[in-house]
């Protein structure tokens, strides 16, 4: 019988034409790499390329919500550059066929003949702006108030960058009381080795950004699943 609790099974998107961030607190950092690779796990699990996955790193949680807004904005620039380039690196070979494709300066011949297939590079790298970012981080509770206080900040903070852009983020901050649930939650229970037992949550996370991803996209052009 399914678990009746969880996260249900999770869809299946090509995520091959995605561009996904990550950006991750370093505080409680073993359990942190393990999430971060199960959430790399699964975004390439869907075809995200190894390339398209760009990895942050932050000092604690607390510096999650700025730190992904800015990181989008970033690849914003990266996209819009990249854009610029691209047309005046078309223009330029343009106006290079006019001047010199051809055998003699004065015959344009040359640039009027049909061109070869342009022949894949194999750069697979997309320079897109994020299609989602995916936030990750690991509280656990200690015996001062700071975990209440940055629980809440970060999990408001996150859910108002992801409005404010309109792109997905994706709310990979465990909160936990001990650092026995945070292993747990990492797929590090009862070790990190073989022996190593629970659900590595960073799976999951990997799966909404894709499926999110996708989607709005799909929404973007004002299609809706039928
Ligand atoms: N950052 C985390 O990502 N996880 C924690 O469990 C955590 N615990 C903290 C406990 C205390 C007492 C303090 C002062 C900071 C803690 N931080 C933690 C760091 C916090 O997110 C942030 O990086 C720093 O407060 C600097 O802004």
């Amino acid at each position: 019988m399914a678990a009746l609790k969880g996260p249900g099974a999770a869809e299946t998107h090509d995520g091959s034409k995605l561009r996904i961030g990550i950006i991750h607190a370093r505080w409680n950092t073993t359990i942190i790499q393990a999430l971060v690779e199960g959430t790399k796990k699964s975004l390439k699990a869907q075809g995200v390329k190894e390339e398209n996955i760009v990895v942050e790193s932050v000092p604690g949680a607390y510096e999650l919500p700025l730190s992904v807004q800015r990181f989008y904005a970033a690849s914003q620039v990266q996209g819009a550059t990249s854009a610029v380039a691209g047309g005046v690196a078309s223009m330029a070979s343009g106006i290079g066929d006019l001047l010199g494709g051809s055998a003699s300066q004065t015959d344009l011949q040359g640039s009027l003949q049909p061109k070869e297939p342009e022949k894949p590079t194999g750069d697979t790298a997309l320079k897109h702006a994020f299609d989602a970012i995916i936030a990750i981080g690991v509280l656990i509770k200690g015996e001062t108030m700071h975990f209440e206080y940055i629980a809440d900040a970060v999990s408001h903070g996150l859910m108002r960058v992801q409005l404010d852009l309109g792109i997905p983020v994706i709310f990979g901050l465990l909160t936990v009381l001990n650092e026995g649930q945070g292993l747990a939650r990492a797929g590090l229970q009862g070790g990190t080795g073989a022996e190593a037992k629970g659900h590595n949550h960073g799976e999951d996370w990997g799966n909404a950004a894709v499926e999110l991803g996708v989607k709005r996209r799909a929404w973007t052009e004002g299609k809706l699943a039928s």
